[in-house]
């Protein structure tokens, strides 16, 4: 399944780094364990020419300091790209090639959106929002910029933030300095980075990134459904010793604390269950308080292990009843593959 990566994608896996999984020991990412994904290039933006523009009805533009005057808000958030898996579908859709580690949560601050629409002025039959980034590049033989649209109504929800800040310090380059757009819950290409001109639409947006990528569909003749909402998903703090090559897991036997987090960008996370044998039996791990409703939530299962070789699991549930299923279901673009993580671990005498 893994064979026959190219040296395209290993040199795009090289620049989108995922999540060391060992960092889902932090609540919050460190800024540097935190997962990138960048189409094009990072830009180098200067912070004293640039500016946002804002057009609804009328058109407002705030330098950064003007943004930072702004009432500010931090939200910690859960961001996971939506080709996180795509690796392990089969055939492999060829594009940046995830496996499982393209997530990571930040505080992320800055300033609602909501109001700045507002004062630009929504206005009768917009449609629409469009967001662009500095960023620009070819992609499907398409010179572009890297925009994305969403609904006036999820554009206006209450948590969408302007943020220029990420864990406390200015957005570093690589994060969309010097300001990005966070929508709490979405799959990460909703985030536009280095975001310089919001736009009012009454046509939908039909761009490259919003009619071409992001959509789950078999086939190209399809018009396909937009992906949106992160779907449940949990992953496990590797217990043990990796072996360098494989990354498969030694841990003596015993008790073990196995940890994790889990999310749902659809509804909050509503259980989380463990298997010691690939997802033949399964029981409840003990969920730790919720630290917001965006951000992932900390889980741990008490287990015994016993000597021999096992594949460790674990499958999240949400409130809206959506489960991970032990399956990937394949689409074109290799976009939301949620099914369970598996993680061979050899419990030593
Ligand atoms: N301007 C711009 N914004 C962007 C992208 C990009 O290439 N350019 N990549 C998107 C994608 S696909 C993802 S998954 C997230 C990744 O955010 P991060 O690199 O801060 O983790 O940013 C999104 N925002
Ligand atoms: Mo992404």
């Amino acid at each position: 399944m893994a064979e026959g990566i190219s040296l395209e994608e290993l040199q795009l896996a090289a620049r989108n780094h995922g999540m060391p999984l060992e960092a889902l020991r932090y609540p919050v990412t460190p800024v540097g364990l935190h997962y990138l994904l960048t189409h094009y290039d990072v830009p180098d933006v200067d912070a004293g020419s640039w500016s946002l523009r804002v057009r609804g009805e009328q058109e407002v533009s705030l330098g950064l300091d003007e943004v930072r005057a702004r009432p500010w808000v931090e939200l910690a958030v859960t961001m996971e790209c939506a080709g996180n898996g795509r690796a392990r579908l089969d055939p492999r859709p060829v594009s940046q090639p995830w496996l499982l580690e393209a997530v990571g949560t930040a505080r992320w601050a800055g300033t609602p959106l909501r109001p700045l629409l507002e004062e630009a002025g929504v206005g009768e039959g917009a449609v629409e929002v469009l967001f662009t980034g500095v960023d620009r590049g070819s992609e499907g033989g398409e010179e572009q910029a890297f925009q994305r649209a969403l609904a006036v109504e999820e554009a206006l929800r209450d948590e969408v933030l302007l943020a220029y800040e990420m864990n406390g310090e200015p957005l570093p380059p690589q994060h969309g300095y010097p300001l990005r757009l966070i929508v709490p819950g979405w799959y990460g290409m909703t985030n536009v980075k280095w975001l310089c001109e919001i736009e009012v639409l009454r046509e939908p947006f039909s761009g490259y990134q919003q009619l071409w990528s992001y959509r789950v569909r078999q086939t190209e003749d399809e018009e396909g459904e937009a992906l949106q909402w992160m779907l449940p998903r949990s992953l496990l703090v590797p217990p043990g010793i990796p072996e360098f090559m494989t990354r498969e897991r030694f841990v003596p036997a015993g008790e073990v604390l196995v940890q994790g987090r889990a999310w749902s960008g659809l509804a909050p996370v509503a259980s989380v269950d463990v298997s010691a044998d690939g997802g033949s039996s399964w029981r409840a791990a003990e969920l730790e308080p919720e630290e917001g409703r965006w951000a992932w939530r900390g889980w741990s299962f008490r287990w015994q292990a016993e000597p021999g070789a096992c594949v460790l699991c674990s499958r999240a549930g949400d409130e809206a009843g959506n489960e991970q299923p032990l399956e990937p279901a394949w689409n074109l673009g290799g976009y939301a593959n949620n099914s369970v993580q598996r993680v061979p671990v050899t419990v030593t005498g």
